[in-house]
């Protein structure tokens, strides 16, 4: 298997990074090819837990390359810190390699994005005010500008000058807000670039030569498929692709390159923002998962939404992207209930719906039809082989593989790479 894309089937947060450090190990390069500082990947390594954003999640490894695809909308001054960070404690960053076709986020992309929310007041998306949407929307609306451009001082000059025009005018227009001076911008920027110069190819060109010559490649998803632009639940999405296809497009591959998809599989179900969760519990239950999951948002500290497993959702999010094997994460969470629920159909207007509702007002009314499974009341953090688990937590996640017609590859009862359990 040369190229492996990991994925998030949910609202995000699944475990993504856990599950690429752990298969980064086998991998000669990591690819994030959507999203931008939004992401918050988790990963623990002999007991240190590491914070990732824009760095690709196989960077805790020496000697992997790191590559940040044209899918992703890159803000230096996040990566830098990053960078930085890891340089501090000691990891090499030399590997890392940046797409000169991947979008910059700049200064009034960040404020545009908090201003919008502010003036949707209750009907704000709850995003991580990121800048992601405004970047996105410029490079769709043809006005971005990219590393490439941000590479070249004369071109990123131009650029900025009649891009900042129109943005100051926006700025003081629609929101009555003071614009970005020219010269601070500018200087900020082509510092930036100075140290990222390095770093910048064509990831594209790269990754191709690398699967020519047989090398290892993972695929790293940032946020999940219900929070895809054009699957998930629009407009409670992030701006991007985070299916298996967006890892073709956001970095530059062909779709029969690809050799295996997994997606992860949280044990229950979080959100973090604005939108429809059929399965939420707001209740006891629900603050239990987000007690014992210590579920908040790795970016924002928001508190994430809990709720039931939903294989609906999982199902959905496996032919959309082809998966072929299941990575359940977060198991031993639910080590302390004494029953759990898998939701395993949707009822709207008391009829079962075979398809995701592609309706908010039909997705936000539907009846969860949900089975439930005693607990196993065991702690699983130790165990590693699959035959081990309680017969319950075996009957609970295998009835998800059945409802969701995906194979299970993987279960992870706790965060660090040991605590990864093989099935497939
Ligand atoms: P955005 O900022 O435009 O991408 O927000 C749009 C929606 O996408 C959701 N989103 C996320 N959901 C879960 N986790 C994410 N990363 C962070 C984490 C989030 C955090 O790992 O915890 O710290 O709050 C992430 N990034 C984007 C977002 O909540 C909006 O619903
Ligand atoms: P991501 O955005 O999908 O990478 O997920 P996050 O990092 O935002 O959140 C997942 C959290 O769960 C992180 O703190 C991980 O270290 C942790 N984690 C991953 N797998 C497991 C697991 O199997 N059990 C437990 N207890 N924690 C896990
Ligand atoms: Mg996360």
């Amino acid at each position: 298997m040369s190229a492996v894309v990991v994925m998030g089937t949910q609202w995000g947060d699944e475990g993504k990074g856990k599950i690429v450090d752990y298969l980064a190990e086998q991998s000669d390069v990591v690819v994030r090819f959507q999203g931008g500082s939004n992401a918050g990947h988790t990963v623990t390594v002999e007991g240190k837990e590491f914070k990732l954003r824009l760095l690709p999640s196989g960077i805790l490894y020496k000697g992997k390359t790191c590559v940040i695809a044209n899918g992703v909308v890159v803000d230096p001054e996040v990566l830098l810190q990053e960078m930085d960070g890891m340089t501090a404690q000691g990891i090499e960053v030399d590997g890392i390699r940046i797409s000169n076709r991947a979008h910059v986020i700049l200064p009034y992309h960040k404020l545009m994005d908090e201003l919008l929310e502010n003036v949707r007041g209750d009907n704000k998306i709850g995003t991580t005010k990121r800048g992601i949407g405004p970047c996105y929307m410029d490079k769709d609306n043809r006005i971005g500008i990219r590393i490439v451009d941000l590479m070249d001082e004369e071109v990123f000059s131009a650029k900025l000058k009649e891009v900042l025009a129109i943005k100051n005018k926006e700025l003081k227009a629609v929101y009555n807000h003071d614009g970005f001076d020219y010269d601070a911008v500018r200087s900020e920027y082509l510092a930036y670039a100075d140290r990222l110069r390095k770093h910048v190819i064509d990831t594209s060109a790269y990754l191709n030569a690398q699967l020519k010559a047989k090398k290892k490649v993972l695929f790293e998803g940032a946020q999940a498929t219900l929070l895809d632009l054009d699957h998930g639940t629009y407009p409670y999405v992030t701006s991007s692709h985070p299916t298996s296809s967006g890892a073709c497009v956001g970095a530059g591959i062909a779709p029969k390159k690809i050799d295996t998809v997994v997606g992860v599989v949280k044990a229950y179900c979080t959100r973090v923002g604005e939108g429809p969760f059929p399965t939420e519990q707001l209740n006891e239950i629900g603050d239990k998962i987000r007690s014992c999951g210590h579920e908040f948002g790795t970016v924002t500290g928001r508190p994430r939404r809990t709720g039931w497993l939903d294989a609906c959702v999982v199902r959905y999010a496996g032919y959309l992207s082809g998966i072929d094997y299941m990575a359940i994460t977060r198991l031993d969470i639910l080590d302390t209930f004494e029953e759990v629920k898998i939701c395993v159909a949707y009822k709207y207007n008391g009829k079962i719906i075979d398809e995701m509702p592609a309706s908010l007002k039909v997705l936000g009314a539907v009846e969860p039809v949900y089975e439930t499974f005693a607990g196993w009341m065991t702690d699983t953090t130790k165990i590693r082989q699959y035959e081990d688990l309680p017969e319950n937590a075996k009957k609970y996640v295998e009835r998800l593989a059945e409802v969701a017609e995906i194979n299970i590859g993987y279960v992870s009862v706790g965060p660090n790479r040991a605590q990864t359990i093989v099935v497939k």
